[in-house]
């Protein structure tokens, strides 16, 4: 059997700046297989830099062809291929390219959509919006229209002394749910400036220390009334249960690709609700693929909070996907063809492609 790569770069329409730097355009890779008339695909979310965790788009191409992809030539179902990949440390968004490819394929063989096969779905998705550092008026600009078009979580990042972005925005929208996001880039020594943060009202505080650490998030949940919400630090169910039992978080942004595909994300959104706490799904800036998989999740039931799952215009003027979603009153319902339901624009494929090829299994 050949699994395909397509590597496209996208332009964004507006530059996105996080604590770790600005992206101007999504380079992905897309995965695809065929097999007895079905047609699978998926996404990895990683980008040409290593800034969001250690992996970064050569880094999946070489795991996957030189170890992960044997363990997928007899279609597999996704926790069967994790668990013979087990053997490979880390590398949890190369894993999750491969098992979300799997997820649809069985889907697709089974006639379903995603939504539907991976469990109780409340059929919609509640989404939420995440906000690029820029010049505060543009920020007040997108946050004015993401407020009239219905989002229902307005999610800013912030870095280490830009503090001043959440006063200024709090004082525009005094009544909006907002939180933040800073991608690690505080330190214990900030647990006072982190405390100040308390005053704004926010649902929550993402990821304030760098994605290694525990201790020093449920240190600082001691001492602030904000909840913390952990992104790059829970890396699997293991990691969750930790968290929770240390008292280092009150929410989690599952993102499927950080956490090593559906399976585990599953298993942390579980282990969330038995500890009475919550999650929602997060974003890479993925293309209308890997959006395609974060809507299907972010439609369960044991997904309570709204996500980082915008529409795909919001991100480029023309996608790969000939049916982006659309949103209408902060929500977005998944596809209802079988599998992600996403349908290939073969043209702006082309378009944007650098890169192609096959690996055979
Ligand atoms: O921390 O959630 C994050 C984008 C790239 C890397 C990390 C993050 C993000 C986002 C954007 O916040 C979410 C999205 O709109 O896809
Ligand atoms: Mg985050």
């Amino acid at each position: 059997m050949q699994i395909n790569f397509y590597r496209v770069r996208i332009p964004f329409l507006r530059p996105f700046t996080t604590s770790f730097g600005t992206e101007n355009y999504r380079e992905a890779i897309l995965f695809r297989l065929v097999h007895d008339g079905i047609e699978a695909y998926s996404e990895a979310v990683t980008s040409p830099i290593p800034d969001y965790g250690y992996e970064d788009n050569a880094t999946v191409m070489h795991i996957i062809g030189d170890f992960a992809a044997k363990y997928i030539s007899d279609l597999p179902d996704p926790s069967t291929f994790m668990e013979r990949a087990k053997g490979i440390k880390g590398h949890n968004m190369a894993k999750a390219a491969l098992e979300m490819l799997l997820w649809d394929y069985h889907s697709k063989v089974n006639d379903q959509p995603l939504y539907k096969y991976i469990g109780r779905s409340r059929g919609y998705a509640n989404v939420g919006i995440s906000i690029g550092m820029a010049k505060i008026e543009e920020m007040l600009e997108q946050i004015e229209k993401a407020v009239s078009m219905g989002y229902k979580r307005i999610k800013i990042k912030i870095a280490r002394g830009k503090e001043g972005l959440v006063r200024e925005v709090r004082d525009a929208f005094p009544d909006i749910p907002l939180s933040v996001d800073a991608n690690g880039d505080y330190t214990p020594s900030d647990i006072p400036r982190l405390k100040d943060l308390d005053r704004y009202d926010l649902e929550y505080i993402e990821q304030p220390f760098p994605g290694d650490d525990l201790i020093y998030h449920s240190r600082l949940k001691k001492e602030i009334s904000t909840p913390l919400c952990l992104d790059e630090s829970i890396t699997s169910a293991d990691k969750a249960k930790k968290a929770f039992e240390i008292g280092a978080a009150d929410v989690i942004n599952i993102k499927p690709g950080r956490i090593g595909g559906f399976t585990e994300s599953l298993r942390v959104a579980e282990i969330a609700r038995e500890n009475g706490e919550h999650v929602w799904v997060g974003g890479m800036l993925e293309t209308g693929i890997g959006r395609a998989f974060n809507i299907a999740f972010a439609s369960l039931d044991l997904v309570d909070y709204p996500g980082d799952t915008s529409p795909n215009e919001k991100y480029f003027s023309r996608d790969i996907v000939r049916n982006p979603f659309k949103m209408k009153n902060g929500i977005i319902e998944p596809y209802h063809d079988p599998g992600i339901g996403v349908r290939i624009d073969e043209e702006s494929l082309l378009r944007y492609l650098v890169d192609a090829g096959t690996i055979s299994v």
